[in-house]
């Protein structure tokens, strides 16, 4: 009953936000907005920015969160939290939107962008399609949501996803490398303050099971967003006290911690090692604990980079191990293994 008439109402707002360029009877067209990084490149710049596209889908899609809990979510691309957009600071990035959904949605993003690619005033109605045109960066952890109104029911429902920027100049060490968004779901009343379940990367506890796997006094890179909407989150990793980038910018002088505030809308950037072999814990310090997010690291001496339950591409001595990957497969199987099954 909420939740309709909070549709109701978004679709009246929806309507009445003005949105240039969106005319006509055809229900599927493209809009270019202007190319912010063409417009940033100097004209006696010697390097071309390197071109990324992505394609983001708004579509509607019932997830498992949780063994045996299937809920009804909006997503970009049919995963909660949507898929990490991977860049390095100054790339020029095309993020080709199209919305399946009979509601309006838009992608915003974090960081410097111009107000025609902000993803805020332009609301993508359904079945359009828009394409976002940005520079990448600064370079850091950031994130990426919907900003359709009510903004907080659109990123509850699960339309959002993790930005990361690699530096352009100035490489980072080399760290096995993993993304944890932290977010909110309640399937009783979405819009309630205090939520039934704030899952990392969209699933209760699924590192619990599947834990992440490091090496011993390896540099262990942790990209933590909060897409949360109410309280800062407290990151806490066991059996270490570790650096943490304040806002996930790199640009900010890290600092140690032994728990990293990351509050709704923010982010942390961890470089973290482990002295000792064995399996730790790692959490939002707090109630949320209790509430799926959880997860477990298991300290090593030797990682097999074959494994099934640890694929990544391995590094090497001057670049870094990215897990985004095989955590990305994983939520995926996760998220849809109630949907398999009844197929
Ligand atoms: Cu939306």
């Amino acid at each position: 009953m909420i939740l309709c008439g909070i549709l109701i109402a978004a679709g009246i707002l929806g309507a009445l936000i003005p949105f240039s360029g969106i005319v006509g009877l055809d229900n599927h067209r493209e809009i270019k907005g202007p190319t912010e990084a063409e417009a940033t490149t100097s004209s006696n710049s010697t390097t071309t920015p390197t071109r990324k596209e992505y394609t983001l889908i708004a579509q509607d899609a019932e997830l498992e969160i949780a063994p045996g809990k299937v809920v009804k979510t909006w997503t970009f691309n049919g995963t909660m939290p949507g898929p990490p957009l991977i860049f390095t600071e100054g790339d020029n990035v095309t993020v080709k939107f199209i919305n399946k959904t009979p509601i309006p949605h838009t992608v915003h993003m974090h960081g410097n962008h111009d107000a025609v690619n902000d993803g805020v005033h332009h609301q993508i109605m359904p079945n359009e399609t828009y394409l976002y045109n940005i520079t990448a960066g600064p370079a850091g952890a950031l994130m990426y949501h919907c900003h359709a109104y009510p903004t907080s029911l659109h990123i509850r429902m699960g339309m959002y996803g993790a930005m990361i920027v690699y530096p352009k100049d100035n490489p980072l060490p080399p760290a096995r490398e993993f993304v944890m968004v932290l977010s909110e779901y309640d399937d009783d009343n979405i819009m309630k303050f205090e939520t039934q379940y704030y899952p990392i990367n969209g699933y209760l506890d699924q590192y619990v099971q599947n834990p992440i796997q490091v090496n011993r006094d390896e540099l262990v890179r942790l990209y933590v967003i909060n897409i949360g909407t109410t309280i800062p989150y407290q990151f806490h990793l066991h059996s270490t006290i570790f650096k943490a980038y304040p806002s996930g910018l790199l640009s900010n002088e890290p600092i140690d911690v032994q728990t990293a505030p990351v509050g709704p809308g923010d982010a942390t950037l961890i470089e973290a090692k482990w002295k000792y072999p064995g399996t730790y814990l790692f959490h939002s310090h707090g109630f949320l604990e209790e509430r799926g997010n959880m997860g477990q690291i298991v300290v090593t001496e030797n990682i097999n980079e074959d494994t099934t339950s640890n694929q990544a591409v391995p590094g090497n001595e001057t670049t870094s191990t990215s897990m985004f990957d095989w955590q990305y497969e994983l939520q995926k199987k996760l998220q849809k293994s109630n949907n398999n099954q009844l197929q």
